[in-house]
């Protein structure tokens, strides 16, 4: 099989994979427009290259008529996510979209039990449909869902893995398994304070967007010859924002903005 078989072969697989990476960061950005935290932290996809496809062909003597379902993992999207919680979050929004575009047709479940190597993360193979150049089809899609600091540890022991063929030398194996148990830990200690770090990460958030709207609407009465009206505001603004209040800062953004809707109802 040529280049060209190839090529054609893996076009539903590059688009699926850009479909659903685009789909996960798309949900993220929403969260963070509406002020909620998101459960994703970030997503990247890749498509299996062909020289691992043909490995793996003959590592598992793969018949190549069957190649679609017996490799299942052609098409790979990883999602992050900050705390283990948010992992059960991301499988419910997938669960979720089950009868619309993300059928869930395997669960393999590395979190409540790692594998020896250490290894911990959620994967789902998933049935996913693709309207290409080559026409309708389902193909399956493998999501990993694990926490950064699972990611972590796995990019590691995973160039390792490379470098040794398989062959890691038994004391390296045992010090990656001593660090995926403190990359545990990290998980765990990271949980115990998980709802301290979101509110301040919400507040944060509400900050940020508070600035925005109050620098918007100062700019805005200024536009509609509120000269005056807008520079006290200003000056409100520039002592609030040195003192860093950001209660009073919140309380600011919802004046201004009925000041505004006041003064555009008068208009
Ligand atoms: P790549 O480069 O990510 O594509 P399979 O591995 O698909 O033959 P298996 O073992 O039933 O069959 O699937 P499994 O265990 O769910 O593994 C699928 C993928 O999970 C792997 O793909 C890795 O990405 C990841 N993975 C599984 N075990 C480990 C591990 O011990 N360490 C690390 N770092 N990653 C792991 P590939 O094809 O191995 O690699």
């Amino acid at each position: 099989m040529g280049t060209k078989y190839w090529q054609e072969f893996l076009i539903p697989y590059h688009q699926a994979v850009d479909e659903i990476v685009l789909k996960f960061t798309s949900l993220k950005e929403q969260y963070e427009k509406i002020g909620e935290y998101s459960p994703i932290e970030s997503v990247y996809g890749r498509v299996k290259s062909v020289s691992s496809i043909l490995e793996k062909i003959h590592n598992y003597g793969v018949d190549i008529e069957s190649l679609e379902e017996n490799i299942q993992d052609i098409a790979g999207v990883r999602i992050m996510c900050q705390f283990e919680a948010d992992i059960y979050e991301v499988v419910e929004l997938i669960k979720k979209r089950s009868d619309c575009d993300m059928e869930i047709i395997k669960v393999k479940d590395y979190l409540s039990e790692a594998k020896a190597s250490g290894y911990k993360s959620y994967h789902l193979i998933i049935r996913y449909p693709v309207f290409s150049v080559a026409g309708n089809q389902t193909i399956l899609v493998e999501i990993q869902i694990r926490t950064l600091a699972m990611n972590f540890w796995s990019i590691i022991e995973h160039s390792l893995n490379y470098k040794y063929k398989e062959n890691i030398p038994e004391t390296i194996k045992r010090r990656l398994v001593n660090a995926a148990n403190a990359v545990n830990e990290v998980d765990r200690e990271m949980s115990s304070i998980r709802e301290e770090i979101q509110n301040a990460q919400r507040l944060f958030g509400l900050k940020s967007s508070s600035v925005t709207s109050i620098i918007d609407n100062i700019g805005y009465l200024y536009k509609l010859n509120q000269g005056e009206k807008a520079s006290q505001y200003e000056k409100i603004f520039d002592d609030l924002f040195a003192q860093e209040d950001i209660i009073q800062l919140i309380l600011l953004r919802k004046e201004l903005e009925s000041e505004v809707n006041k003064i555009e109802a008068e208009v």
